[in-house]
Parts: C-alpha cells; structure tokens; sequence
C-alpha cells in the first residue's frame, strides 16, 4: 500500500493538510497514536477526530446537494413549473387545437394523412380551423403529397401519420425529400410518454429512427411545448438547406384533460405506501403534462435563416465571367427555393444571356422557346466551355461526379449546402470559386452586377446548331407493334397547354419524357430527386393538383412505378382531384431489364404484363383509356399520330370534367434510351 493511500485510508484531509507536504514529497504523515499497530510499509495507522470546521463543511456540502437533487427532482417532475402555471381540470381543449392554431398560422391549407387513433385530434381540430384534410391509401403518398406542396407553394408541406407502423410507412418518402432537400413536417403520433416501452400498442422508438433521415427528430413532452416545438421545427426545415422534420406526438398530449385522465387511471384504492406513491406519481404526472396548456402563446412563423453569398463573391464570379469565352450556366433544384420568386431568377438568367441546362425542379424556369435553353450535348458543351457556374447543381452522378468538365475549365459553384458544395472536389475537380450561399439570390445578385455583359455570338451559335442536329434525330420510327415511346410523348408535348404541370415517376419512360415533353413555366416539372425512388406519383399529383388546381397535371408513369400508387386513383376521387395519369405499358421493368439481359443474360424478376391498368382507374370511380397502334389495320405515321392525339385530348376533356383520367398506353421497343442510367 503506497503511503499516499494508507493516508487516505485513515483520515480524511483538511484543505491546510492537502497544501502541506512531508519532506519527501508525499503528505504530511498524521500523528501517530500509541497502541494503534502500525501500516505495511510501517508508518504509523491513525485514528483521529475529524476537526469541527470539517464537519460543518461536510454539513453544509450535503445540505446543498440535498437541495438540489430535490430541486431537480422537482423540476424532473414539473413541480417548480406548476407554481405559477395552473392546470385546467374542466377544459375540454386538447393538443391538437393547438397543432392546427400552429399550422393554420404559417399558412398550411393541407394536411395529408391516413388515419389513427393516436392522431385524431389533431385531423378533427385542422378540419374544424379550415385546414384540409386529405387521406391516402398509403403513408407514403400523404409524406410525397406534403413534399409537393413544400416544393410548389413555398410553405410547409405537412402530413401527419399514426404511431408506429403509420410512421415507419413513411421512411422512403421522408428520406427522398432529404435527398431533395425539400422541408416538410412531418407529424408522427406516439404511444403516451409514460408508456414507452413498456408495451403499448404501436410503441417503438420512432425519434432515433428519424435521426438520420431528418434535419431534426422531437418528441413534444407537455402540452405547453406543442406551439414552441412545431414553430421551431417548421423553420429548421425550412430554413438554410431545407428538409423534412419529424415531430412525435405522444397521444396524451393531444387529448383533452379528463379523456387522459380517465387513461391513466391507476389503482383504485391504492394498497400500501407502493400504491400511493404510484397514485401520487401518476396525478402529478398528468398535472405537468397540463400546466399552462392554455397559455396564451405566438403560433406565427419564426425568422428564416437563408445562407447568402457576400457581395465580394459575387463581384469575384462577376469579373471570371466578364473574361469568359464560353461560358455555361447548370441550373438545379435548389435556386427555385424561397424567397427569390421564380419569375426574379428567370428574368436574371435572361439578362446575362449565357446558355443555360436546366435540371430537376429548375426545368421549365426558361420557357421551351428561350434561345439561352438548352437540353440536348451537354456532355460536349461543358467540355468545351471556358467557365461552368454550377447554381445549385451539385457534381453526383448527374455529373458523372465532376468529371464531365474541360481540362481549362474555370468551375464556379453556389450552393446553400458546403457539403453539397464540394461534393466530389477532393478527386475530379477544383472550383475556381466556391460559394456558400442560396444559388437564385446570387443570380440575381450576379446579373445585376454584370449589366453590361453579352455573352459571346459564336458560342451560343455553335451550341444552338449542335441542339438542332440532335433534336432532328429523334424520329419517332414505328415498332412492330404497340406504339413509339418517343410518338408517344411528342404528342404530349404537342397537347400540354401553357398551365399545366408533369409529374415523373417511372424508369425509361420517363427517363425519355425528360428529353422529348418541355415543361411550360418554372415549377411545372416534379421528379423524386437524386435518390431515385419509384412511387412519388400519387402522392406528387395530389399535393400539385391541390396547389395548383387550374393547372393541368400529368402524370408519366412506368408501368412499374404505376403500382406503387395505383390506389391513389380512390384518393383522386373521393377528393375530387383531377389528374391525368399516363402510363408508358411496356410490360416490364423496362430500365432494369434493359441492362440486365444483356450482361448478366436474364430478365429474371423484371417481367410485368400488358395489364388492363385503366379498368383498375375506372373500378375505382376514374375515367379509362387504352392507347395502342392500330394493329394489322393500315395505319400511316400521321393517321397514327392523330389517333394517339385525339385519345389525348378526349383524356383532357374528361379531366377538365372533373375526373381523373388513366390513359394506359401500350407500348413497343425503342432505342432511345440505350447506353443511359440502368439501375
Ligand atoms: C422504390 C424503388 N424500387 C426500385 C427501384 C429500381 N428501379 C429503377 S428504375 C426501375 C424500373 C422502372 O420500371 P417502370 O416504372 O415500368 O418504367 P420503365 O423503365 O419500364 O419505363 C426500377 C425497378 C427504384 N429506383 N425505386
């Protein structure tokens, strides 16, 4: 035993005896007291009185500590709160009037949903404010309808979805409109907070669920917390890179007072100082769950933190692009965020007069017949460009992960995300610039910093000729049978009128859609985003059709993907949404087995059927219609065409009757898409 712990063994030090020393450096050795024997290392074993000042410190210290746990104690329990704050026994208010006041209060129209007991206070107070409630067949179309709503008006897209398999129903959604980086809210019930985990229905842990997939994942405690957490938790979704926020609703804070009284019960009579203890818990816990419920509190939205770039960045892009010979302008998802209006970024893009791709939610920001668009040979011109501005556009595997750019290439990048920013710049490519900052305020910043400027003659020439070249070769040839995809959709494109707007949910049809159909103004084109997922069609179309009823909306849909929401066409009806669904009927899992065949020498897995999709729509209260070739019949390119034009527009006029429409149009082989993504 080393001397320093026989020391501590035998008496406990005053602060003097800590500060002095024995000459050899260890503490000072205590008296020794005779007949006491004597420790190992044969110093003397020492019993002595504690000093009085010690004890009354000791005293003292514990008292205080005492002191606090009971204050914590009685904090933990909401005793301290309770002082000031009463509880109304008599009101029959709940929480989920004070959801919807919140909701109501940031300018929510819709809620989407499926419904669950943990969560019906909630639907009955927004019905009761004005707030539509909208329910869908799937949790996931309620989460995909919210992410539309987000992405097309500018507010908060909200669902709302039972406990436990209500809200693990809803992980891909919420995971794609990360990857989208679009906000949404989504509120999730939850068993009661005093019965986590001790076997309550649908009880699971959803907030680490949620964690990953969310910019933030709460759990509301009290009633008096509902109105703070949700404004705090709709603008961390909305504000700097936007995404889906998940809030739990545990059911006790969202029924009125005496319904989670009667819930809680406890014992009757309670036996024994366990029973009343148990008692005395569960009346004091139901009080803190009440206290100052009713408060008067702010609903109104919290102030939007938007990254912006500094003015110098702007000037330092501003004089690359005044030198640049060839420049090239990528336009993605991020500059339609809020709050520079879609109508301020086009006006900018047009000012600067530099040739522009525009990807994902940006399509349609120019219109299909501005000069400065391009769609097709963007391989080729970001080769040959001088100077690429990335606003929003992120180097993934949209961009071969920045590897498409010229060797001289000055890349400019914006975008709100530093991560998204320098997304592969460790290992194919270096910004020239790159700027952390909202990318559609920066144009706007930058277009007007560059008054004066005119982008080359030649360039825009050269790229505009090259455009035309490939677009000439897209002649739609006849298969053996059924119709030409690329037929198909140019007769779209032919009928979509000015107000319309397109969703994409599918694989090769949609991919070829994305080359042939031109989306008519900003915003008129909704895809799920870089992760890819088959199913947001349903839920898309009914968020789109609901903000923007006089536009008419389209869904292209892979026969494939059609599945996912297919029963959606019910949720159409019952709420009088009128969409069209088209549906490129190739039989199959066209994008997979395309690849799959030839490499690996089997479809398996990738086979559907030429299935009569448009009866399921017209079984479920919708309109139907097949499109095919004419078969043996004789059948011109023309007289084809105009069939396939009138089945279109007949499909219109039904939809502006008010019916959702599925045209299931059958397809044969094509070409087109050989050589792009197959996964
Ligand atoms: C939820 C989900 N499951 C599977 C996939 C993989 N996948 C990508 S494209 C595709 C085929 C789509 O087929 P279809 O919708 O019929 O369109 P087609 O390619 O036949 O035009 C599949 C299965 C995915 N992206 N998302």
């Amino acid at each position: 035993m080393s001397p320093v712990s026989s020391w501590c063994l035998h008496s406990v030090p005053t602060m003097s005896q800590l500060g002095s020393r024995c000459p050899q450096g260890f503490p000072r050795c205590p008296r020794w007291i005779p007949g006491v024997p004597r420790a190992s290392h044969g110093g003397p074993i020492v019993l002595q009185s504690p000093p009085m000042d010690l004890v009354a410190g000791l005293g003292c210290a514990c008292a205080g500590l005492v002191a606090l746990a009971l204050l914590v104690v009685a904090q933990r329990l909401g005793l301290l709160y309770r002082l000031c704050h009463k509880v109304d026994t008599a009101s029959p208010r709940h929480g989920g009037e004070l959801v919807a006041e919140v909701l109501r209060a940031h300018g929510v129209r819709f809620l989407f949903t499926l419904p669950g007991g943990h969560i019906s206070p909630v639907l009955v107070a927004c019905e009761k404010l004005g707030i539509r409630v909208v329910d869908t067949r799937h949790e996931a179309t309620a989460v995909f309808a919210a992410d539309a709503v987000s992405r097309l008006s500018g507010r908060i897209g909200v669902a709302a979805v039972t406990a436990g398999p209500g809200v693990t129903n809803t992980v891909t959604a919420v995971k794609n409109a990360q990857m989208a980086e679009s906000p949404l809210l989504l509120l999730g019930g939850a068993a009661a907070t005093l019965q986590k985990g001790r076997g309550a229905l649908q009880d699971i842990p959803q907030v680490p669920l949620f964690r990953t997939l969310c910019k933030a994942a709460l759990s509301v405690r009290a009633v008096r917390d509902i109105v703070p957490t949700l404004r705090r938790a709709i603008a961390t979704a909305m504000e700097g890179t936007p995404g889906p926020v998940f809030v739990e609703l545990p059911i006790d804070v969202l029924y009125p007072f005496h319904v989670v009284q009667k819930e809680i019960g406890g014992p009757k009579t309670p036996r024994g100082l366990r029973g009343k203890l148990v008692q005395w818990y569960l009346g004091n816990y139901l009080q803190d769950l009440f206290a100052g419920a009713w408060e008067p509190r702010d609903p109104t939205p919290l102030p939007l933190r938007v990254p912006t770039a500094a003015p110098e960045q702007v000037q330092r892009c501003a004089e690359l692009l005044s030198r640049a010979r060839r420049p090239l302008v990528l336009v993605g998802s991020q500059a339609l965020l809020p709050p520079t209006p879609a109508e301020e970024l086009r006006s900018a893009l047009e000012s600067l007069g530099v040739p522009c791709y525009l990807g994902g939610a940006a399509r349609g920001l120019l219109s299909p017949e501005c000069p400065l668009l391009l769609r097709q040979n963007r391989r080729d011109a970001l080769r040959d460009a001088d100077l690429v501005l990335l606003a929003g556009t992120v180097c993934d595997f949209r961009l071969s992960y920045g590897r498409l750019f010229g060797r001289g290439t000055a890349v400019v990048a914006v975008n709100r995300n530093r991560t998204q920013l320098l997304r592969n710049s460790d290992v194919f490519w270096k910004p020239r610039l790159a700027l952390q900052g909202d990318p559609a305020s920066f144009m706007v910043a930058l277009a007007r910093s560059l008054q004066d400027f005119s982008c080359p003659r030649e360039w825009l020439e050269r790229l505009r000729e090259a455009e035309r070249n490939k677009e000439q070769d897209k002649a739609a040839v006849s298969p053996p049978c059924h119709l030409n995809p690329l037929a198909l959709l140019q007769a779209v494109d032919q009928v979509l009128p000015p107000h319309s707007l397109l969703v994409a949910d599918g694989g090769d049809f949609v991919g070829t859609a994305a080359y042939i159909v031109r989306p008519r103004r900003p915003l008129a084109w909704l895809d799920p985003g870089p992760f890819g997922t088959l199913g947001v069609g349903g839920g898309f179309a009914l968020g789109a059709k609901l903000c923007r009823p006089e536009a008419e909306v389209w869904v292209l849909y892979g026969d494939g993907s059609l599945g996912f929401s297919l029963m959606e066409f019910d949720t159409f009806v019952r709420h009088k949404v009128p969409v069209i669904a088209l549906v490129g009927n190739d039989a199959g899992w066209t994008q997979i087995s395309r690849e799959q065949l030839p490499l690996l020498g089997s479809a398996v897995g990738c086979g559907l059927a030429y299935s009569d999709y448009h009866a399921v729509a017209v079984a479920l209260g919708g309109r139907g219609f097949v499109l095919d070739s004419a078969g043996d019949t004789e059948d011109t390119e023309d007289s084809a065409g105009d069939r396939v034009v009138a089945v279109l527009r007949a499909a219109q006029a039904e939809c502006h009757r008010g019916h959702p429409v599925l045209i299931n149009a059958l397809l044969g082989q094509s070409d087109f898409r050989e050589g792009s993504v197959s996964v």
